[in-house]
């Protein structure tokens, strides 16, 4: 298993303007003590970046790949295409757009034998993409899961607490 110093995921965005969603990717990712290693990569203006970033990910330590993009949004699918480590899809809505389906179809819409697990568009879709990758990681990692179950059981509690105060 790699230290807890080498990243073991990997959160990959197209374009500097997909940092204001995917900042809580990443938190939440710190939230279970995971320190990602963070990218902007671009599938259409720096291909071959993208290409030599996928296929040296996983010797680099790294078990999943987390990529967003907006508008025709390839780069998870072309990062999927160059490694066998799970990547996890996340459509944004870029401005001005289509309020993200255009790259939640470009995402999602892979051929067989190349999927990419495709989240929500947008900032739902950036936390819960960080809550799979942990949970993929936590098959493996003990802590992890517990840590997973410590989330879920405060989940419930704030519900339920809200669920109270109606009365
Ligand atoms: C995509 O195009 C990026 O992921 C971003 O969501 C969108 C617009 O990019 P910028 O023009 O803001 O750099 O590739």
């Amino acid at each position: 298993m790699a230290t807890e110093k080498t990243p073991q995921v990997a959160v990959v965005m197209g374009s500097d303007s997909d940092l204001k969603v995917m900042e809580s990717c990443i938190e939440q990712l710190r939230e279970f003590g995971l320190t990602p290693e963070v990218r902007i990569i671009s599938a259409h203006r720096t291909p071959r970046i993208a290409a030599e970033f996928a296929e040296t990910a996983e010797s680099r330590g790294i078990q999943v790949i987390i990529a967003a993009a907006g508008m025709a949004a390839h780069l998870a699918g072309a990062l999927a295409a160059w490694t066998t480590l799970p990547v996890i899809g996340v459509p944004l809505a870029a401005e001005p757009g289509i309020g993200g389906l255009d790259a939640l179809l470009s995402t999602v819409q892979m051929p067989p034998g190349v999927p990419v697990a495709t989240v929500a568009i947008g900032k739902p879709g950036a936390k819960n993409a960080a809550i799979l990758a942990v949970q993929i990681l936590a098959r493996r990692d003990p802590a992890l899961r517990n840590k997973l179950v410590e989330f879920k059981t405060k989940q419930a509690q704030a519900i339920q607490q809200k669920d109270a105060a109606l009365g």
